[in-house]
Formats: structure tokens, sequence, C-alpha cells
């Protein structure tokens, strides 16, 4: 999944694609470098970051989705607004990213109930102004699971078929990179207990920026963190992920190649095939 911000504050690529053509391009781009699917979206949640009006999030998404859907793009629409999974699903987008996994706005799961799209159904305490002040766990892969459940549970109470949710374990919101690493390590028990196709979205965040920091303390910027994204991308489909979703697709689009083909070697020696003797 190649990530379109039609923002000018993401933390990540802010304002390279605000414009609608130039996101328009990107998006084919990603596409071009591997990506199967295109996640559009028009607000930041950048830790800090205050809310877009809804008519700006509709100006920023509308022309991108639509663009793209006509140039025969795979789109997903990243909202927590009903109103504007909405419109996109009318211009074509096929699948919803709500960070908030339905529970920023009411109206979100009997939309997506409606419409039978695919949900992405992400974790998530609260918006991003102050979440850094919910990033407070005594037991984190335990209570992200928790909460997920909760969530999920909620979607299907809602009406969407447990066939088209998504599970995200929403690195970064309401976390501290220790428990980013701790719920990377913990892919496998999330996938077990989660029994939901798994998207997995670490690109450039700042928990690299940590791991990746210099004697001094200092994070690379974030434009420099792709190398440990497709690491990061490698290391997810090994542990079953669906998806991962990424600010640059080929090196990622690479990693899972490579991970699905060693997977593949694994069954045919698990089977007795080739070099089982
Ligand atoms: N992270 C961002 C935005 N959308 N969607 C999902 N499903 N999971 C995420 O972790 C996620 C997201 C953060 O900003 P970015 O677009 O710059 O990565």
């Amino acid at each position: 999944m190649g990530v379109v911000n039609v923002t000018p504050d993401s933390f990540s690529d802010g304002g390279r694609w605000f414009d609608p053509e130039s996101a328009v391009k990107r998006g084919l781009d990603l596409v071009a470098e591997g990506a199967d699917l295109v996640d559009v979206g028009g607000e930041s949640t950048r830790p800090g970051a205050t809310r877009v009006d809804e008519a700006e999030e509709l100006r920023r998404v509308l022309p991108v989705v639509r663009e793209l859907v006509d140039r025969g793009v795979l789109v997903s629409v990243d909202t927590t607004r009903a109103s504007v999974a909405g419109r996109a699903l009318d211009a074509g987008a096929r699948m919803v990213n709500d960070v908030s996994g339905g529970r920023a706005d009411p109206a979100m799961v009997p939309l997506v109930a409606e419409r039978a799209v695919p949900f992405v159904v992400m974790h998530w305490r609260g918006q991003s102004v102050d979440m850094n002040d919910r990033a407070v766990y005594a037991d984190v892969v335990g209570e992200v699971v928790g909460e997920l459940r909760e969530s999920l549970a909620g979607a299907v109470a809602g009406g969407i078929a447990p066939e088209l949710l998504v599970v995200d374990p929403g690195l970064g919101f309401a976390k501290r990179a220790e428990h980013d690493l701790a719920l990377l390590a913990a892919l496998g028990r999330i996938r077990a207990d989660l029994p939901f196709p798994l998207l997995v979205a670490a690109s450039r965040k700042r928990f690299l920026g940590r791991v990746l920091a210099g004697p001094d303390g200092a994070p690379p910027p974030a434009r420099e963190r792709d190398a440990a994204t497709a690491a990061v991308s490698a290391l997810a489909a090994a542990a079953g992920a669906w998806a991962v979703r990424v600010h640059e697709a080929r090196a990622s689009a690479d990693a899972v190649r490579v991970a699905r083909a060693i997977d593949e070697a694994d069954r045919r020696v698990g089977d007795g095939g080739e070099g089982a003797a």
C-alpha cells in the first residue's frame, strides 16, 4: 500500500504532494514502483496535529481519488470522517482506512456496513492533538489487542462482514518507540489473537528515527528512514502481514516478494518436496 498524503503538514512527506496534480503523479509512481493499492489521505495525523475541516478534507482528497481511479489504480481513502469516506467511495475508492477504527465518527461503521467495502481498523486512543499523553501501557501488546478486539466487535455489531475487516496495530499512535517495537516483536501473537488480515504501517515513523539515531541522539529526517522501513516490511511480511503501508514502494515491494519466495520455499520443504531428502 503506497501512501499519498494530500496535506501541507504530514510528518513524513508534508507538502510534497499537496496539489492534486503532483498527488496523482505520486500515486501513479507508487504503482509503477510496485504498490498494489494507493492510500489517499487529506488530514495529517502527526502527533500534535489539529484537525482540518470536512470541506477542506474533501477538497484535498476527492480530485486525487477520482483521477487515480480513472487511471485504473486501486484506491483506499485514509479518513476518520464517514462523510469523506462516502464521497471517496462514490468517486471510486474501494476501501476505507480509518485510523480511529470507527471510534472517531459514529456514522463510519454504518456507512462501511452499507457499502460493504473492506475496512481497516487501526488501534487508536484519541485525536492526534494530545495522543502522546495516552501512550501509557502496563502491557502494550495485551492492551492494544484488547482495544482492537473491541473496535472489531463494534464493526461487526454495526453490520460490517468480518471478512471485510483488516486490523492494524497503529504504530506511533499513542505509542512511544518502545511500544512500537514491542508490537512489531509480537506480530505473530497479534495475528493469532486477531484472525484478520494484518496491515503494518511503520513507514518513516518516529520509532525508526530513534533506532537510527546517531551518537548524539539526533534522529535522521523522515525521508532518510526508507531503508529501515523496507527492513520492517520484510519482517512484517515474514510474520504473515497482509500489507505494509509505505511512502516509497520499490524497496518494500521487493522485500515483500523476497519474504514470499522464502515462505514458498519453506512450504515446499515442509511438503517433502525440494530439499527434503
Ligand atoms: N499512519 C498514518 C496515517 N494513516 N493508516 C493506517 N492504517 N495505519 C497507520 O499507522 C497510519 C495510517 C501516519 O501518517 P503517514 O501517512 O505520514 O504515515
